[in-house]
């Protein structure tokens, strides 16, 4: 992207690309107090671990394409919404939803959207939830809003979801018909694989508290 703009547009894109920086930044940290925070009060990790990135010049102008507009910044900024993305990789689906509430009741985070992929998976079986937020930057001279797609899914869902990615990807979107198929049967069982392993938790945590009561 930087190659075809003049100097005020690559300042304008390198401190946009600060705020975004900044604002997974922050997001991270949110993210890593609440987990501390969980294990000093409940004894246990609900976030397996986080990843973050910056979309890449490609995608952006990629994604712009799709929608029909040119590759301008203003463009960028007001159709692409996913350019800051966090991924939130939990043990347990249960944890998905604690943690979106979680940081849905800070003050300082304004949810703008939800899709919610587990209760309404996609027809290629995808799983997710995603949040699209907006937090405050607080920069020498001014207060900017900065926009962040936050993903959240548990490991199982993100391990089909990687090689689903990787095989759409290898076929250019055009995934042989019975490679889907079993994709879409492999997310049955994960799904199933989640509820197991939840129950199984949920279990031995209350193994665990009447053990404690005796
Ligand atoms: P990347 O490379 O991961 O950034 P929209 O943003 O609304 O125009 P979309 O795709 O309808 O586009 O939004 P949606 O459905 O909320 O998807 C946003 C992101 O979720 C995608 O980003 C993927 O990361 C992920 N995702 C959505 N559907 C699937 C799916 O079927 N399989 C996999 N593996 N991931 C999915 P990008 O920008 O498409 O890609």
């Amino acid at each position: 992207m930087e190659a075809n703009l003049d100097n005020n547009q690559v300042d304008t894109w390198n401190e946009l690309t600060l705020v975004y920086k900044s604002a997974l930044k922050e997001i991270n940290t949110k993210l890593e107090i609440l987990n501390d925070e969980f294990q000093h009060v409940h004894q246990y990790n609900p976030i397996e671990h986080i990843k973050s990135r910056l979309k890449t010049p490609e995608s952006i102008v990629k994604k712009l394409k799709k929608y029909g507009q040119e590759s301008t910044i203003e463009n960028m900024v007001s159709y692409v919404n996913d350019i800051a993305g966090i991924r939130i990789i939990c043990s347990f689906a249960s944890d998905i939803y604690m943690i979106a509430e979680m940081l849905s009741n800070q003050s300082d985070i304004k949810v703008i959207e939800v899709r919610d992929y587990i209760r309404n998976p996609k027809p290629s079986g995808y799983k997710s939830y995603h949040m699209l937020v907006t937090l405050p930057i607080y920069l020498s001279d001014r207060i900017v809003d900065a926009m962040v797609e936050i993903q959240i899914r548990t490991v199982a869902m993100d391990f089909w979801a990687s090689l689903e990615h990787k095989i759409n990807y290898k076929f250019e979107g055009n995934i042989p018909e019975y490679i889907r198929n079993e994709l879409v049967e492999c997310a049955h069982m994960v799904s199933s694989l989640d509820d197991r392993m939840m129950s199984i938790n949920e279990e031995v945590l209350k193994l665990g508290n009447s053990e404690q009561q005796e």
